[in-house]
């Protein structure tokens, strides 16, 4: 006999329904895409059967561990692991102040239920050093988010079963499957676009796999899509093909937008971006008269200098042009659990440069630091100065900014805490070591990627195993950190609560209330009576001016911080004025990075079959720069930057454009003493070890990865 289980991935924003096989004997047999799923209809990628050898991945811890004198891990009670991790993060804000101890949080917090409890734990760990994930991905789409919507949540999704055109600029959605918008298999939805007769235009340094299937692609030089978007809405106006649309009446500042993008002609755009000028006023003058279209940016531009200021245009892009909360535009869900509700009433619906950081005078956005300047906050002497670090769901030495430096800085931790379930780059130099349970031994219901889903679903996920005795799930190991965080005498009334709190009040009682008071008035029961889970409320609907979280429900087009970093942004990249980290040591290629469909940032590396075939952590090089440089396919090269350097295969490629070289990150995994056997034998460099952690976006901090000046030379 064999039993059936339905639930969504959580393994990337895709939210594909599983149908997970279990045989008695507790074996997976089989993990396919669920057919009955609204949102995935029976689609998973590669990446969905690893889930199977995460489960039984000898390499997971399941018991507490401690750093020993001879630097090897041994397993510790819980009891003893919480109450020594208490003692240490109350010593140390004790002694030297709450902000002495700091937090970073990992991309998996956000496909975790049990996070909900990070955020009331935040508030009780009081510091101002927080950072996260999202300074190395979406921070500039957040601030576009809050200055626009209200909300550093409120992401305007592509409605990309509905458009006609739909126009990419940095995202390579046919591997990453969508992010910033639930769309699982989007490769075949960019081809239903296509198959209605629509268009869709990918801008992108290298001919990706989305380019691939798309109507039409350009070359863009990395870090110049500010000068592209601007010079678009130029000729928008100029053509007066500006239209507000739905959202006419709710719109302030076109002006002020026009007088901003007036100066940006497509001559100098052609020039900086290397798009012909008549191709810059074709697409503009084609998305604007489409029927219905949506631009749609993601990583690959937030991860450059004017990332915020390209966000923003983006938003503006289609704001203009008509295209806001209209079918088959750039709309909002309306999800059954309101994310965003939740976020503002436990956090804030957002903030910027409320405060800044001690070393380098760095705005907060949304009560973080920017990631790449948490080693010099560690290694910086002086009051306030990093002492203490947990680390949850994340591996930063691998995934921030010159993280070689931050691996070196971690070393000087006077202790360090970590939530996860393998020994990884970064939490190899933890003096303690908290592993929850794994992905299939807890219930799941997705706050974050339903709220971000190009169709409203609800989903109950249910686990697929019981949870071995005596481990825990994530919500449980915060829940018991939280209760040590009490001083004195407040320390043991409040344990006991928490205790028990974290056994009635678990993250899917806080789901339940929240389905409840949502607009779809849903409720895990509903979920668990519906046929495997979920339940289809249908496509996105117009949604504004109610869904806005301005004040006055009001956008505006064109906030004053924006404005002025594009006129930065014109004089750094049309007028060539030089940046501080410019200099001439031969770095005369750029280099971006590259995801793959087998591959999830810094793991599942240790998955046998996620890492089979060829190599994968190769540098992609054009032949012409390849020719000038005597360099071979399969030779091996090294790449220096102003940080480092590192030595990686070649392949030759002319799906990079000439002067750009593309190596991905997540990799370097022969670092001492990781748990990751599998992941040793393949380890592959970490790209991470030569970008630089001072190139950031301007306004957010947010690691400027794809604009890092590299010198490429033949051999190791
Ligand atoms: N050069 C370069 N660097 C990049 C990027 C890039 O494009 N180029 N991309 C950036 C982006 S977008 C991101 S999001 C970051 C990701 O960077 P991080 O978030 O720092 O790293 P991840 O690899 O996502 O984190 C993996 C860790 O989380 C643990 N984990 C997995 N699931 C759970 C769980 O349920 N609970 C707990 N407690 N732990 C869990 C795993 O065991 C693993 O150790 O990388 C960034 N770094
Ligand atoms: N298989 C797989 N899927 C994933 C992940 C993974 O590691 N593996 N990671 C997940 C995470 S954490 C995230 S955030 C998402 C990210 O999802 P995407 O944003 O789709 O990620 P990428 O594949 O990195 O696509 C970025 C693209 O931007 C291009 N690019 C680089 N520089 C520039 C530039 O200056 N301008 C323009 N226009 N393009 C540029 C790159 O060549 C690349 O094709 O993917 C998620 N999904
Ligand atoms: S695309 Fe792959 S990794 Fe992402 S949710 Fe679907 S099956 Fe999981
Ligand atoms: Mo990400």
């Amino acid at each position: 006999m064999t039993r059936t289980v339905h639930r969504s991935c959580t393994l990337c924003e895709a939210l594909c329904g599983l149908d997970i096989e279990v045989d008695d004997g507790g074996t997976i047999t089989s993990i396919t895409g669920d057919s009955y799923d609204p949102l995935s209809a029976g689609y998973l990628c590669p990446k969905g059967t690893a889930l199977a050898d995460l489960h039984t991945d000898p390499d997971r811890l399941k018991r507490p561990v401690a750093k020993q004198p001879d630097g090897s891990f041994a397993e510790i009670s819980w009891t003893e692991a919480f109450d020594r991790t208490g003692d240490e993060i109350r010593r140390i804000q004790g002694e030297h102040g709450k902000d002495a101890f700091a937090i970073y949080f990992g991309n998996p917090s956000a496909h975790n239920s049990g996070s909900i409890f990070l955020l009331p734990f935040l508030k009780l760990l009081g510091t101002r050093n927080r950072y996260s994930a999202t300074t190395t991905d979406q921070a500039p789409q957040a601030l576009a988010a809050y200055k626009m919507f209200g909300h550093q949540a409120l992401f305007p999704l592509p409605d990309v079963d509905r458009t006609d055109f739909l126009l990419i600029l940095g995202a390579n959605p046919a591997v990453s499957n969508g992010s910033l918008v639930t769309a699982p298999n989007f490769k075949q939805r960019i081809k239903d676009v296509r198959g209605r007769g629509g268009d869709v235009v990918v801008i992108d340094p290298r001919f990706t796999e989305t380019a691939k299937i798309a109507s039409a692609h350009h070359f863009i030089q990395p870090g110049t899509d500010a000068v592209l978007v601007a010079a678009m809405i130029s000729v928008i106006f100029d053509e007066g093909l500006d239209r507000l649309g739905a959202v006419e009446g709710i719109v302030d500042g076109v002006a002020a937008l026009r007088a901003a993008v007036e100066s940006f002609d497509v001559e100098t755009a052609a020039r900086v971006t290397g798009i012909a000028a008549d191709d810059i006023r074709d697409l503009a003058i084609g998305f604007a008269r489409a029927p219905a279209a949506v631009a749609y940016n993601r990583v690959g531009v937030c991860q450059t200098r004017f990332g915020s200021v390209t966000s923003w245009l983006v938003n503006a892009l289609n704001i203009v042009t008509g295209r806001l909360d209209t079918p088959g535009g750039a709309m909002f869900a309306n999800p059954a659990a309101d994310m965003h509700w939740l976020v503002a009433q436990v956090l804030e619906p957002g903030s910027y440069d409320g405060h800044r950081s001690r070393v380098r005078n760095l705005p907060e956005i949304n009560g973080e630091f920017p990631v790449a300047t948490l080693a010099d906050e560690i290694l910086t002497p002086g009051d306030g100065q990093v002492r203490g670090l947990m680390v949850n769901a994340g591996n930063p030495v691998l995934s921030a900014p010159n993280g070689a430096r931050l691996d070196a800085a971690c070393e000087q931790l006077e202790f360090m805490v970590s939530i996860d379930f393998y020994i990884n780059e970064t939490n190899r130099h933890a003096d303690i070591i908290l592993p929850p349970t794994g992905p299939l031994e807890r219930d799941h219901y997705d706050l974050v990627f339903h709220a971000l889903a190009v169709r409203n679903t609800a989903k109950f996920s249910p686990r697929v195993f019981e949870p071995e005795a005596g481990t825990k799930h994530d919500h449980e190991i915060i829940l018991e950190l939280a209760g040590r965080l009490g001083r004195g005498p407040l320390f043991g009334p409040l344990l006991g609560p928490l205790r028990w709190l974290s056994k009635v009040v678990d993250p899917m009682k806080i789901v339940d209330l929240v389905l409840r008071v949502g607009p779809h008035r849903l409720s895990l029961r509903k979920l668990k009576r519906a046929k495997h889970g979920v339940v289809d409320l249908g496509p996105l609907t117009p949604m504004l001016p109610d869904r806005l979280w301005t004040k006055d429900k009001r956008i505006q087009v064109a906030p004053d911080l924006f404005v002025a970093e594009l006129d930065a942004s014109r004089r750094a990249l049309c007028e060539g004025e030089a940046g501080e980290l410019d200099d001439d040591a031969g770095r005369d290629l750029t280099l971006i990075g590259r995801r793959h469909l087998r591959s999830n940032n810094t793991w599942l590396h240790n998955s046998a079959r996620m890492v089979k075939g060829r190599d994968r952590c190769t540098l992609l090089v054009h032949p012409d720069d390849a020719a000038s440089r005597d360099i071979e396919d399969g030779g091996t090269v090294t790449i220096t930057s102003r940080t480092g350097s590192v030595a990686a295969p070649v392949q030759l490629s002319d799906e990079v454009m000439p002067g750009v070289v593309s190596l991905p990150h997540g990799w370097g995994h022969d670092r001492e003493g990781v748990s990751w056997q599998t992941a040793r034998a393949n380890p592959g460099v970490s790209v991470n070890d030569v970008t630089d952690h001072q190139l950031l976006d301007t306004l957010t901090g947010n690691a400027a990865y794809n604009e890092v000046r590299v010198r490429v030379s033949p051999g190791g």
